[in-house]
């Protein structure tokens, strides 16, 4: 290691390992040191042996435990700072040259400000701690749509999340040779220590920024040690940076998850959906298919986000750009996602759920009955009595973080390095009323329609009055580095030049549903069963993609009549059907009202295609 790097971190030795040769990035690591001056810097290397040394250190420094590792091997908990529970929107920004490329959704500050803003944030902010190097791919290593990152952080959580969350570790370096791309993540918990100072379980600063700078491909992130704030290569990377490379270069990275749907005679299809948070994406994609459907299959490939890259021989293939699953633990129980709980029984870290007092950890709906006593996220004592006077065990937004290795229906292709063609695409929402259980676009253009007007309605859990729509288009309104009028019409452009193409390969685009597992009846009762009886809806997906599932026009699309769904082993009558699947027109009126009133608010760049299948709905309705 050359001297004019270490004095250019400030004195401390950047000292990178043999393996790294790309000057590129020590130089960077050396002007991040410089700025933050931290005690120390380490190259992690992703190695089992690391992992297990930072695990352990937390657990001296009081920021996890080991769980009782006959009941949970290999696992630990970690409770954070009541103030550091979430991702934090309204620190979240996307500073591009012009504000009209953020669009009206993001946060936007002009960039040599928020430069500014940073220094001074990150000047001196690791002082008293360890630099962590953590190189990730996102994808398989060296796969052909999978991008590389690396992210500097204070923080040892991070470090090992991030090992079980992306393909992390020294051969990333081979990867990147001397002089490959990859994207710079600048991360602090923002609590330097003074000299002697004690350190806190989970330290953080009650100031915080989640920053994007899309032209340059950068992040920095400061304030918090949670989740997506947190870990880089999730929402950060592999949704706002990557949506905006996907943009540039013909590409999608979506807030999706993917999974492979078997049928009995061995057909094979992968189909990517999107839903909104709390409408079970992680339970959909680990789904099993009920005893009534014997012989189909579900397998995992992603359970959040989707990269999907259109490919010569006309079809788009999607990979999983995570390695492993952060998921709400909340709810999560043998009946609503038994594949879910196998995957947490070792090999665990949990954050913010409660302790057991036998070692191990629990969390609001995972049995019927809660334990007599828990220690509560907060380090509290918890009695069922605490309970029912409202006060929660675990945080509504606890979580699981694990490989997706772990998982007993990972989908054999789920590392394949060009990853898996897709068949379609589905668009979810949380309605009480209005939307069926399933509609079939009638076009690529309805299909985005569908995507880019579909909402959900807020639930309990949630800030906010309950049952107010809220519109999520594409379930990417958090997430999206660019203009949302502006991401529209990169998925328009993506079809017309895939359908195009499908002239002369034959391949057809992918087809596009639009699903609803929310209906309620007259007593707010949920009227769909959902979890494994949604099997019955992806069946009939398949059936109309093979040619053989009938089906009824409606002003929104196809949905399947009562005969055109597989009810063996379900006892759900016509009268129950008609309840879910029908469609109110004046219901319909009101809802394209909304769907004005929302395309108002994105109305600079606006496709005009969409316009044009509005008015067409409308027409439909009066007719
Ligand atoms: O994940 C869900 N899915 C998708 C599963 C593959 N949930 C949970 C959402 C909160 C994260 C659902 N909740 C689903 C669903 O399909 N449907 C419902 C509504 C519902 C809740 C309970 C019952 C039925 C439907 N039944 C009983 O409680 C017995
Ligand atoms: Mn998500």
């Amino acid at each position: 290691m050359n001297r004019s790097v270490n004095a250019a971190a400030g004195g401390i030795a950047v000292d990178p390992p043999d393996y790294v040769r790309h000057r590129g990035i020590i130089e960077w690591v050396g002007s991040v040191a410089a700025l933050t001056r931290p005690d120390r810097i380490v190259w992690a290397d992703g190695s089992q042996e690391e992992y297990d040394r930072l695990c352990q250190q937390m657990v001296d420094a009081g920021t996890m435990r080991r769980l009782n590792p006959a009941k949970r091997p290999n696992s630990y908990l970690a409770w954070s700072d009541p103030d550091d529970v979430a991702r934090v929107e309204d620190r979240t920004f996307i500073c591009s040259q012009k504000q009209e490329d953020a669009g009206p959704t993001n946060n936007w500050t002009e960039p040599q400000a928020m430069r500014k803003t940073l220094d001074g944030l990150f000047d001196g902010c690791m002082r008293g701690r360890t630099l962590y190097v953590v190189p990730f791919s996102m994808g398989p290593l060296g796969g052909s749509i999978s991008q590389i990152g690396i992210q500097l952080t204070d923080s040892p959580y991070v470090v090992v999340s991030m090992q079980k969350m992306t393909r992390m570790g020294r051969a990333v370096y081979d990867v990147l040779g001397t002089d490959g791309r990859f994207v710079p993540c600048v991360h602090s918990v923002g609590a330097p220590l003074a000299t002697g100072q004690k350190d806190v379980p989970w330290p953080c600063n009650k100031t915080k920024y989640i920053v994007h700078f899309p032209e340059t491909r950068e992040i920095w992130s400061y304030g918090s040690g949670y989740g997506g704030n947190a870990l880089l290569g999730k929402k950060c990377f592999a949704l706002r940076i990557a949506s905006t490379m996907g943009r540039d270069e013909g590409w999608l990275a979506e807030h999706m998850l993917i999974l492979g749907v078997t049928s009995p005679q061995g057909r094979k299809y992968h189909v990517a959906a999107a839903f909104p948070s709390a409408c079970g994406k992680t339970n959909f994609a680990m789904l099993i298919p009920p005893a009534g459907l014997a012989g189909w299959k579900v397998t995992t490939i992603g359970d959040d986000i989707a990269w999907v890259k259109p490919n010569a021989d006309g079809r788009w293939y999607a990979i999983n750009p995570e390695a492993g699953y952060f998921g709400v633990a909340p709810g999560t129980n043998e009946k609503t996602n038994k594949n879910c709980m196998d995957s947490l029984s070792e090999d665990v870290i949990f954050t913010n759920v409660a302790l057991t007092d036998d070692g191990d950890v629990w969390w609001e709906g995972m049995t019927k009955e809660p334990p007599a006593h828990l220690i509560d996220w907060r380090g509290q004592d918890w009695t069922p009595e605490d309970g029912k006077a409202g006060r929660k065990a675990a945080h509504p937004n606890a979580r699981f973080t694990v490989s997706a290795t772990r998982n007993p229906v990972l989908d054999p292709d789920w590392d394949s390095d060009d990853g898996v063609p897709i068949d379609a695409f589905i668009f979810g929402g949380r309605r009480s009323t209005t939307v069926p259980l399933v509609t079939e676009a009638r076009s690529w253009v309805e299909g985005v329609y569908m995507a880019a007007t579909m909402g959900s309605e807020t639930t309990a859990a949630q800030a906010g009055a309950t049952g107010v729509v809220r519109r999520d288009p594409f379930a990417m309104l958090p997430f999206c580095g660019y203009n949302m009028a502006e991401y529209f019409g990169h998925w328009l452009r993506l079809g017309e030049e895939l359908g195009a193409g499908a002239k002369s390969t034959g391949v057809p685009l992918p087809r596009i549903f639009c699903v609803n597992w929310f209906r309620t009846d007259e007593n707010g009762k949920f009227i769909w069963p959902g979890f494994g009886d949604n099997m019955r809806v992806l069946e009939w997906m398949i059936g109309r993609i093979e040619g053989r599932a009938g089906g009824a026009e409606n002003v929104f699309g196809v949905s399947p009549r009562y005969e055109d769904l597989n009810w063996t082993g379900l006892d759900f009558p016509l009268e129950l059907y008609e309840k879910i699947a029908s469609i109110d027109r004046a219901a319909w009126k009101k809802e394209l009202e909304l769907h004005a009133e929302h395309f108002e608010k994105l109305r600079n760049g606006l496709p005009e295609a969409l316009k044009q299948v509005k008015a067409r709905l409308e027409e439909r309705i009066a007719a």
